[in-house]
């Protein structure tokens, strides 16, 4: 599914991220250690040999040999992404919404078109940290078709630990798709300046 967010994706990132540094490690050793033989065990010019083996069949070996290694990441890629998609989308119980998401100064808006006669919830910051007077409510398991928006002035709609960043501009929509997948409750902040209150209007989720 297009734009599919879900909850609890920070865990996965976290290992991409890790995964990320030692392949950065690994490279950066291997590059050296190249440099280091070249420096001193480059062979004479002229030398087309060695034990036996000749450099043009082991050059041809090692291209075989890499390119295989590059087929099998990438095929590893599309069958990983292929299963994830599959996964996300079995749970088959339908996209509830729309849900509009529109940025005031300084709040933030809900409307909920899927009740009968739709209802719509202003949520406001609260006297606590991170919270706000209405959050919303998001039941677990089910996917979710937001779209976002602003009334006046640019906002941006995020939500990290869903891995959502999303711009609110007036006149436009930007959609999106989350799965309700973690209990939990979720906070995101407003993240494109948008005026005096604009660190005044955090985003709270509650899926439940
Ligand atoms: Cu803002």
């Amino acid at each position: 599914m297009l734009n599919l967010y879900s909850f609890c994706q920070g865990y996965n990132m976290d290992w991409f991220l890790v995964y990320i540094i030692w392949l950065s490690v690994f490279i950066f050793f291997w590059v050296f250690a190249g440099l280091l033989v070249d420096l001193f065990y480059s062979p004479a010019v002229g030398v087309v040999s060695f034990k036996g083996f000749k450099f043009d069949d082991l050059e041809f070996l090692l291209v075989l040999l890499f390119s295989v290694l590059t087929f099998l990441l990438v095929a590893l890629n599309f069958i990983c992404s292929f299963f994830r998609g599959a996964s996300e989308n079995g749970f088959d119980l339908g996209v509830l919404g729309p849900v509009d998401i529109v940025g005031h100064q300084w709040y933030w808006e809900f409307y909920n078109h899927n009740s009968v006669g739709g209802y719509s919830l202003d949520s406001y910051m609260g006297s606590v940290i991170d919270s706000v007077d209405f959050g919303y409510v998001l039941s677990a398991n089910y996917v979710y078709w937001f779209r976002i928006t602003s009334a006046d002035v640019l906002h941006s709609f995020s939500l990290p630990s869903a891995g959502v960043k999303i711009d609110a501009v007036p006149g436009r929509v930007h959609f999106l798709y989350i799965l309700a997948n973690c209990f939990g409750r979720y906070v995101g902040y407003c993240s494109e300046f948008c005026g005096a209150g604009h660190s005044y209007m955090p985003i709270s989720f509650f899926v439940v």
